[in-house]
């Protein structure tokens, strides 16, 4: 049945014990994901960076607006310019503009406003938000639409043998002025992509148990 504007839904329903295959496929792909602040300088395939992307671009959206645009930086002198203005608005963050309550959360990753990563990673994807269309129209759900598509895309990299960074260097308003971007669009995420250095470390921490990050209402259940 094909109808005003409408196509039939080309899906297929797997067996039981194939979708249990699946599932535990994905959990244990996803328990080795770990956010990567160490990073080999070996270039990436860019293609397979790209085709993260258009994945990351089939994400629901707010009426389908697809409210995002992904910058792809390799340019060193670009990046360098952006390691400049990120270590800047670290330096104040790190130095007082965030309370004490702030860094003490922070201080099991070991962070300070000194961001290598932003120079030793091959690609810089910049993730923005279209506050409007090109044509000045209305854009909704925008910060959920482009974090539905972040999470995609970091999901993508990861299957593809990618690492990256969810980065959010504090206000980032410096990353559309150095990628020119239109005052519509506003710098939602800075994600370095790469391979991991020979010698990364990451931190040691643990996740909530499923107890506490899902709470179930099923009929008949005590
Ligand atoms: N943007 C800073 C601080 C920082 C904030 C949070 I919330 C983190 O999860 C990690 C870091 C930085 O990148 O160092």
């Amino acid at each position: 049945m094909a109808s005003d504007g409408h196509i039939s839904l080309r899906y297929q329903r797997p067996a039981e014990s194939d979708m249990r295959v699946q599932a535990a496929k994905l959990l244990s792909e996803h328990q080795s994901r770990r956010s990567v602040r160490h990073f080999s300088c070996d270039p990436i395939p860019l293609d397979v960076l790209h085709d993260c992307i258009r994945a990351a671009g089939l994400a629901p959206s707010g009426a389908n607006k697809q409210p995002w645009t992904f910058c792809v930086v390799t340019d060193p002198a670009l990046k360098t310019q952006i390691r400049d203005a990120a270590e800047a608005e670290e330096r104040a963050f790190y130095r007082g503009r965030a309370p004490q309550s702030w860094l003490d959360d922070l201080a099991h990753l070991g962070t300070d406003h000194n961001k290598p990563f932003l120079e030793e990673a091959p690609a810089l994807v910049v993730l923005f938000a279209q506050n409007r269309g090109a044509n000045g129209s209305k854009h909704y759900y925008i910060s959920e639409s482009v974090g539905i598509a972040a999470g995609f895309f970091i999901s993508a990299l990861h299957r593809c043998g990618l690492v990256t960074l969810t980065h959010t260097p504090s206000p980032m308003k410096f990353l559309g002025e150095l990628l020119g971007r239109p005052a519509s669009e506003r710098a939602f995420l800075l994600l370095p992509v790469g391979y991991p250095a020979s010698d990364c470390e990451v931190p040691d921490i643990e996740r909530k148990p499923f107890a506490q990050i899902c709470v179930g209402y099923h009929a008949g259940a005590k």
